[in-house]
């Protein structure tokens, strides 16, 4: 067994998952905003101390995936967060891309961009204790959306990403996210999530990517948020299933999903949904970011009196979550 695929495994292992605190400094900023806190590099330090030292978290947790800023910042005991992750027995992710911008020739629709320098960027991170990365490629549904041009150069910048990882000895998530922004039925996003998976896979086959050496995350398959006829939990993992059984090959060892703006109970709801379908020849298993940090959010909004309840709202979803698998 290769040391990627022994990581990959370990990320994907039974009955944890992977919790995404990686929001770039804009997205973390206005979340401290939206709950009435300062944004800060102090307070987002905090808020991710918060997070990270919640009690009994390697228990249903097995990585944890941080942002630049935040991997480079010390808890109150002055231990670096991926020193403190490793004592915990959780592994320390980084997100190396920087960020998803408009696509020159493509009107609404995004590349995410970070491929320069990544090398080294990558032996770095290496170094200081990441054990696997993150890169997210945003796909847009719409009138005529996605256009071919902007998939292309998104699957093709993520599987440029994923083999400098490899390169590099660290582990990568693979993230193309399908957003639910928009109307469009289950069907259609059905039709571009497989779409999308297949031109990713041919891609990573093309760039000689090691299967057996990274982890997928991919969207679930919904309807848009604002589609009319929202389908049922079973109508999710359905459809969702069967997109991920006519694209993803047999050697990836995981699959783990990303919220994607779902409730936090209906991401759950779904990821159990999956679990009683027939046997799937991979793990399937969460990288919430939302879903699994939002409530401890809503809780805590700055106030230190209630950092207890708050990691008891974070605790929660993480255990149902892990139940759910
Ligand atoms: C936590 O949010 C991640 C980073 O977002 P930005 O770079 O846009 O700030 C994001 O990539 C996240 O890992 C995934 O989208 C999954 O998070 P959700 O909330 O969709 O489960």
């Amino acid at each position: 067994m290769s040391t990627l695929n022994k990581i990959a495994r370990i990320m994907v292992s039974e009955r944890r998952g992977i919790l995404a605190a990686d929001e770039s400094i804009g997205t973390m900023s206005s979340r401290l905003e939206g709950v009435g806190v300062k944004a800060t590099e102090e307070n987002r330090r905090v808020y991710r101390e918060l997070i990270v030292t919640t009690p009994k978290l390697a228990e249903s947790v097995s990585g944890i995936i941080l942002a630049d800023e935040t991997f480079h910042q010390k808890l109150s005991n002055g231990q670096t967060f991926p020193a403190f992750l490793a004592e915990l027995g959780i592994l320390a992710g980084i997100k190396v891309d920087t960020g998803a911008k408009p696509l020159a020739g493509a009107p609404g629709e995004n590349v995410t961009e970070g491929l320069d320098g990544l090398r080294d960027r990558v032996r770095n991170y290496a170094a200081l204790g990441a054990t696997f990365a993150k890169w997210r490629a945003t796909i847009t549904i719409g009138d005529g959306l996605p256009s071919d041009r902007a998939v292309r150069a998104n699957v093709h910048a993520l599987a440029r990403y994923a083999g400098l990882c490899q390169e590099g000895g660290i582990v990568p998530i693979v993230e193309p996210e399908v957003l639910m922004d928009g109307s469009h039925s289950l069907a259609r996003c059905k039709q571009v999530t497989t779409s999308v998976l297949r031109s990713l896979f041919d891609e990573l086959n093309l760039m000689q990517v090691q299967l057996d050496g990274m982890v997928l995350k991919p969207n679930m398959v919904v309807a848009g948020k604002k589609c009319p006829q929202q389908p049922s939990v079973e109508e999710v993992a359905e459809a969702t299933v069967d997109a991920l059984r006519a694209t993803v090959p047999t050697f990836v060892p995981g699959i783990a999903f990303l919220s994607g703006g779902q409730s936090p109970e209906k991401a759950t709801e779904h990821l159990a949904a999956m679990q009683q379908l027939d046997p799937l020849p991979w793990e399937l298993t969460y990288s919430f970011g939302r879903a699994l940090v939002g409530p401890a959010l809503e809780t805590w909004r700055g106030d230190n009196g209630k950092r207890e309840a708050a990691q008891k709202a974070l605790s929660d979803r993480a255990v149902a979550n892990a139940a759910a698998r």
